[in-house]
């Protein structure tokens, strides 16, 4: 089991390398611009969703909101994406459902990603927002702090599977930009 772990984190560390190489061909002035980050990403603008969506990793990932990414702030990026553990996966998911940075979610943030991510047919995204604030709101103040966040999605698997649904979503991406680019 031990040997297991450590082999996906090698390959890991690889895929970071690979993307770090990505890096340095697609952008060698050391700044990436938004639409170098769509690039590498494979976000095609045909969809204004995908593309709002994208924006709003590249600017959570711009810690110093220079509108551009430099290469520790891309790494730190990638790391977190990759290798980052459940409880740094879930605060970054937070910050990207936060759209107005406020440290709270509100309904109309969580419905917007709901939308974006759901395939879950069962349910419409208006239900699975309420269902989300009935397990994840603890005070009933119909805001969710981080900590009500943390809390909830680790509490509750089905929350846990659609709060994180980010994270596996640009997680494929990358692993299939990666792959694409590292090959040729
Ligand atoms: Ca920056
Ligand atoms: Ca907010
Ligand atoms: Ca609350």
């Amino acid at each position: 089991m031990g040997q297991e772990e450590s082999h996906s984190e090698e390959m890991d560390l690889a895929q970071i390398q690979d993307l770090c190489l990505t890096f340095m061909k697609e952008c060698p002035s050391g700044a990436l611009h938004l639409h170098e980050f769509k690039r590498i990403f494979g976000v095609a603008s045909s969809s204004a969703e995908e593309s709002l969506y994208i924006e709003t990793v590249f600017h959570s990932f711009d810690t110093n909101k220079d509108n551009t990414l430099d290469f520790i702030e891309y790494v730190a990026a990638l790391h977190l994406i990759l290798r980052g553990n459940l409880e740094d996966r879930l605060k970054w998911s937070f910050k990207m459902y936060d759209k107005d940075g406020n440290g709270k979610l509100d309904r109309q943030e969580l419905i917007y990603k709901i939308k974006l991510q759901t395939t879950d047919v069962s349910m419409t995204p208006s239900e699975i927002c309420d269902r989300i604030f009935e397990l994840v709101d603890q005070n009933n103040d119909g805001q969710i702090t981080l900590s009500e966040f943390m809390e909830g999605a680790q509490k509750d698997e089905w929350v846990m599977n659609l709060l994180k649904l980010d994270v596996n979503a640009t997680d494929v991406s990358i692993r299939k930009r990666c792959s694409e680019k590292v090959c040729c």
